[in-house]
């Protein structure tokens, strides 16, 4: 854990706060054997999320962890509402996927406030503001500008046509992986000058939403023939609307997006989609595990980086039993 000296440690012990503790470090975690531990879930209504929140039960036994998790379905003023609860149910420790960067910036501050460690998962706060290992210990997940440049390799490498016009949908507005995923994607697609982004459109990482932007941005943009999607749900969306409109996916549009779940890889091995950069949604025990070193007193990186992998025709049937 780090031990950070400061300005503000003299203020701190007038304000009664114990000699050792100061607020530009996050608060301790006792070592022991279970714990209150507070999950506080966005929305439910894609596999990704389900998957995500199936893996903090299935970790709660075996790490001693007495869960008690909420779902905010889609709305991050009922997020911030969620985790009020807890801290007054007085859970010891905080796993929060904020769903969008700064709406969720109060709920960490107010953890903190109330002294309880907090580790962000799968999506960051607004960094310029928060930052880990002072208002939360640490970010856990994936380089989503790393992955937006991976979808973004292999769309270059593997298109074989002389013009690329590109549809993106992207994420929930404002959310930290529709930002990254934005930036690797566009900025290194556009050094490859075969390639044009003619319309980029939020679909919030619904799957309902990009089918019905695609529908949209089809009669829009007719020359279309790639789709970047920031999210599976999305791109299984645009397929959908793409289908109806008598364009043959994988044929006539090439489908580029980011997850793994289920219904992409079997998209993939369909022919129907060209890549899928993985982002897990498995937590559980990653979480678990940098709890317990946190109260045990080990420094924690302030990003605790999740590797991703890349699914094609190469590997996806090789996972697919394993996918969500
Ligand atoms: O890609 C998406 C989910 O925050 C990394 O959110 C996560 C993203 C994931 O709803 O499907």
């Amino acid at each position: 854990m780090k031990r950070r000296i400061l300005l503000g440690s003299a203020i701190a012990l007038g304000m009664g706060l114990s000699a050792g503790v100061s607020m530009a470090e996050t608060p301790p975690l006792e070592v022991k054997d279970t714990y209150r531990v507070g999950f506080a879930q966005m929305e439910s209504n894609n596999p990704w999320r389900i998957a995500e929140t199936k893996s903090f039960h299935d970790t709660a036994e075996s790490c001693g962890w007495e869960l008690i998790a909420t779902d905010a379905a889609g709305s991050a003023a009922k997020q911030v509402a969620d985790v009020d609860s807890m801290i007054a149910q007085g859970i010891d420790v905080l796993f929060l996927p904020p769903r969008e960067e700064k709406p969720l910036l109060p709920a960490v501050m107010k953890a903190k406030a109330a002294g309880i460690p907090t580790f962000l998962v799968d999506r960051s706060v607004d960094e310029a503001v928060a930052q880990p290992g002072e208002h939360f210990v640490a970010f856990l997940g994936s380089d989503f500008i790393e992955q937006g440049e991976r979808a973004a390799d292999w769309l270059s490498a593997n298109f074989s046509g002389d013009k690329g016009i590109i549809v993106e949908l992207e994420g929930t507005t404002g959310s930290s992986p529709a930002n990254d995923r934005k930036k690797g994607f566009d900025d290194k697609i556009l050094q490859d000058d075969r390639f044009e982004i003619v319309a980029s459109q939020t679909g919030d990482f619904a799957r309902d939403m990009g089918r019905q932007v695609m529908e949209t941005l089809l009669q829009a943009h007719p020359e279309v023939n790639v789709v970047y999607a920031h999210n599976d749900e999305m791109a299984i969306g645009a397929i959908q609307a793409l289908e109806l409109a008598g364009r043959k996916p994988g044929e006539d549009i090439t489908i580029v997006s980011i997850d793994g779940t289920r219904d992409a890889l079997q998209a993939i091995i369909d022919g129907k989609m060209g890549v899928t950069v993985e982002s897990s949604p498995f937590f559980g025990p990653l979480a678990c595990d940098v709890m317990k070193r946190y109260a045990a007193g080990e420094e924690i990186p302030g990003w605790v980086k999740v590797e991703d992998r890349v699914f094609t025709i190469d590997n996806a049937a090789d996972h697919i039993d394993e996918a969500y």
